[in-house]
């Protein structure tokens, strides 16, 4: 087989990709190692930046979103029963968030896939990308007990964390930027009217927990448990007794609970390499870049890769520039810095780490810092709703 762009991974990076390169000709396969339904059972990110809905308008995919999603135009962060209200769209002369589910982004995304005829593989086995340093890469994968192979152009690493393609970088080349947190998000996921219209943010003295949602009847809520923590310890009893304990009052008396739909712990990381890219294959999203969850910006990161890509590829096929491809590390490294800044910020203020020790006491005083005027609210709102994308001259 042959296409211009060989797309490994059919998360929502590697499919937004895929759509936006279809709307301009542009000729793509998508492999994936599992299969839709698993990737629709992932139960993930909720908070969409507006960069990020611009992106899915122009690849022609956002129309359910722009009819279900919901426009926020505050977030609330609650410290030790008392509320702050970031006003997102004062603070940032007119800008919001959307909550939608990355759950849903991805079936929209699959289903215009579908529709576009392009060719996808799923639970394909053994995906290799080979001979990326040449100009002649190509990727082989195994399907049915029978072996494949695609050349291409180029190659989109958007396999996630635990992908191959970064993997199959020859040692030495990247650098690895990381830092494990000495916690992790226990989320719930379930069919009850949420607790508050607007996300509010919790730091307890029981430590952390979130209010979310993905429509008026469906809530995801998280609380912070240690490391070593096993889901199969927490009963939905034991969740909902926990994540109650940690609410504001007013909060906690109007909490509904209800079965969950979905149960698990994700640990919090921040994750870089550099660069984000070998000859001609490039990584985007999870695959380059882990955030911990408090900000809200991992898939948002995932999606200005995407952008910074697209644009670049669009700027090589159709004006012949031979110059910008060997520019995508550069350019998306400066705004996924900025995000994972702005995680590790975000967390840092929000989570207990180490109980009675003086960074716990200073990350209160920052906290309480940082909610204290204005001025500084507006430091978090224009993070929060996003920054905005870099053009590709
Ligand atoms: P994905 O979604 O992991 O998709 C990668 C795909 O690659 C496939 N794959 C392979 N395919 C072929 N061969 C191989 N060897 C392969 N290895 C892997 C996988 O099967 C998979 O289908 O990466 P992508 O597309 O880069 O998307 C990244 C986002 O999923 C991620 O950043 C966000 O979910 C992070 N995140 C959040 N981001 C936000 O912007 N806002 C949020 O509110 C938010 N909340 C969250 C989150 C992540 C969470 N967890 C569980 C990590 C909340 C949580 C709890
Ligand atoms: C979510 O709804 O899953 C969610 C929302 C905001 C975050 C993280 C996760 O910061």
């Amino acid at each position: 087989m042959k296409t211009q762009v060989a797309i490994i991974g059919s998360g929502p990076s590697g499919l937004l990709l895929g759509q936006l390169l279809n709307s301009q000709g542009i000729d793509n396969i998508i492999l994936d190692r599992v299969s839709p339904d698993y990737i629709l059972g992932r139960i993930r990110a909720g908070v969409i930046e507006q960069g990020f809905v611009e992106l899915m308008k122009e690849a022609g995919v956002a129309e359910r979103m722009l009819r279900e999603g919901e426009i926020h135009h505050e977030v609330e962060i609650a410290v030790h029963g008392e509320y702050h209200t970031i006003n997102l769209t004062e603070l940032t002369g007119g800008k919001s968030v959307t909550v939608y589910g990355q759950t849903e982004i991805t079936h929209d995304l699959m289903d215009a896939r579908n529709a576009s005829g392009q060719l996808s593989f799923y639970e394909a086995e053994n995906v290799m990308p080979h001979d990326m340093k040449s100009d002649k890469p190509y990727v082989t994968f195994e399907k049915d007990g029978e072996t494949h192979r695609i050349d291409c152009d180029y190659i989109a690493g958007c396999d996630g964390f635990h992908g191959v393609c970064r993997e199959s970088i020859p040692k030495g080349v990247l650098t690895e930027y990381e830092r494990v947190y000495p916690f992790g998000w226990l989320g719930l996921l379930s069919d009850t009217p949420p607790v508050n219209f607007e996300l509010i943010y919790v730091k307890s003295d029981e430590g952390f927990a979130l209010c979310s949602k993905r429509s008026e009847t469906r809530s995801r809520y998280y609380v912070q448990v240690p490391l070593d923590e096993k889901v199969e310890n927490w009963s939905d009893d034991r969740f909902w007794e926990e994540f109650k304990r940690r609410l504001p009052e007013d909060a906690a008396d109007r909490l509904v609970t209800g079965p969950s739909i979905e149960k698990s712990i994700a640990p919090l990381r921040s994750f870089v390499v550099e660069p984000m890219q070998y000859g001609q294959m490039f990584l985007l999203g999870d695959a380059a870049h882990i955030v911990p969850p408090t900000g809200a910006k991992g898939l948002n990161l995932a999606a200005s890769d995407v952008n910074t890509l697209y644009r670049i590829l669009l700027k090589t096929y159709k004006e012949g520039r031979t110059d910008l491809t060997a520019r995508y590390s550069e350019i998306a490294l400066r705004r996924v810095w900025h995000g994972v800044r702005f995680s590790w910020w975000m967390t840092n203020m929000l989570h207990h780490f180490y109980r009675d020790s003086i960074e716990d006491k200073i990350r209160d005083s920052e906290l309480n810092f940082f909610l204290a005027s204005e001025h500084r609210r507006r430091i978090l709102a224009e993070q929060y709703v996003g920054l905005p994308y870099e053009d590709i001259e």
